[in-house]
């Protein structure tokens, strides 16, 4: 072997046993640079060929180029070793214990309000009942005009609810204060698609009045019902109240039908359920208002009152709420503060 031959064959061993001697992926890339980079002593080598005697220059190019296939292997086969040493020792170290339980995500919870107008939906549901929607944003006729409101019926006041006109044109709007008036567009659609009477239907939604302290916010929840047949009767009405509250409630209650007065319903009622108290005394509390729908609304919706009767009932969604889960301020469920509604959910 010539002079350059030799050289090259043992800087080769030298840089192999250095290769072998890295420790770490940075030592092997280190080595690499220094060897093959731009500036490293095999590069420099192949560089310096060209200054040789022509009659070196072949042996001493194909003794550099081993050397460069040489050690490109040795640094490629260094890095997997330690590649593979650093994962092997991950694994030892890392472990996974997949009896642990898994980590708890946010989980929502259907607010105590929704619930409850579910619960009702449910309930009413499997007594026959449809049940409807109607627009928040309510008309004077369909909110009080049909319904047998008087003209200056306290509840019509400005003062009692909100007043609009919301497409700036001469329509006066208003927040309902009920949801009677999905009732009366329920009828009269009804009888214009001739599928009723007779007719069962709950509506469920928002309503709002001005009025706020703890047992009232200005926006609450109604359900209300209303059912319309031929001989629809007080005494359907109070068997339908009663299964709706033992079902409600999931307990018998003594209940109590005291006469009232509403524009829409004649005869009227409140019911009333015996509370007992801890102490052993009873309370009588208001649940909800019902009675036989006025043949003036029948009337205004286009049912004949000669032929068809119907009785109506309405109730708060929060305040029955409140009585099933033993809440005491009605306005704790609209502060949303997540450690109250969490218990319901
Ligand atoms: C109540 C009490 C009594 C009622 C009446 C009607 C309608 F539209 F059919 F006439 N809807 N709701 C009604 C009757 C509501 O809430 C305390």
């Amino acid at each position: 072997m010539d002079e350059t031959g030799t050289r090259a064959d043992d800087d080769t061993g030298r840089a192999l046993a250095e290769i072998a001697a890295a420790t770490t992926p940075d030592a092997v890339e280190a080595l690499r640079v220094a060897l093959l980079g731009k500036a490293g002593s095999v590069t420099l080598r192949l560089k310096a060929l060209g200054a040789l005697p022509g009659d070196q220059r072949k042996a001493a190019g194909e003794a550099i180029n081993r050397s460069r296939d040489a050690i490109g292997a040795a640094l490629a086969e260094r890095r997997r070793a330690l590649d593979d040493a650093a994962l092997d020792l991950r694994l030892a170290q890392e472990t996974v214990d997949v009896t642990l339980p898994g980590r708890d995500g946010h989980r929502g919870g259907v607010h105590p309000v929704s619930r409850t107008m579910e619960r009702m939906a449910g309930i009413f549901g499997r007594m026959g009942y449809a049940v409807a929607d109607g627009p928040e944003i309510e008309d004077d006729w369909h909110n009080f005009e049909a319904l047998n409101f008087p003209p200056h019926h306290p509840a019509r006041a400005m003062h009692d609810t909100f007043y609009m006109r919301p497409d700036g044109s001469g329509v006066p709007r208003l927040l309902r204060t009920h949801t009677s008036g999905v009732q009366v567009r329920y009828m009269m659609d009804a009888v214009v698609d001739g599928s009723g009477p007779p007719l069962r239907m709950i509506a469920l939604g928002k309503v709002y009045r001005s009025d706020s302290d703890q047992t009232h916010t200005p926006m609450f929840h109604q359900c209300e019902g209303l059912l319309v047949d031929e001989h629809a009767s007080f005494a359907e009405l109070k068997g339908t109240l009663v299964a709706f509250v033992r079902a409600f409630f999931e307990r018998d209650f003594e209940m109590r039908f005291r006469p009232s007065y509403f524009p829409f319903t004649e005869p009227s009622a409140e019911v009333d359920i015996a509370w007992h108290q801890a102490d052993g005394s009873v309370r009588w509390l208001e649940v909800l208002g019902c009675g036989m729908v006025h043949p003036s609304v029948l009337r205004n919706v286009g049912i004949d009152p000669a032929r068809y009767s119907g009785f109506a009932f309405g109730m708060g969604v929060e305040r029955l709420a409140m009585l099933r889960h033993g809440v005491d301020d009605l306005r704790s469920f609209f502060d949303n503060d997540v450690r109250f509604l969490r218990q319901f959910a």
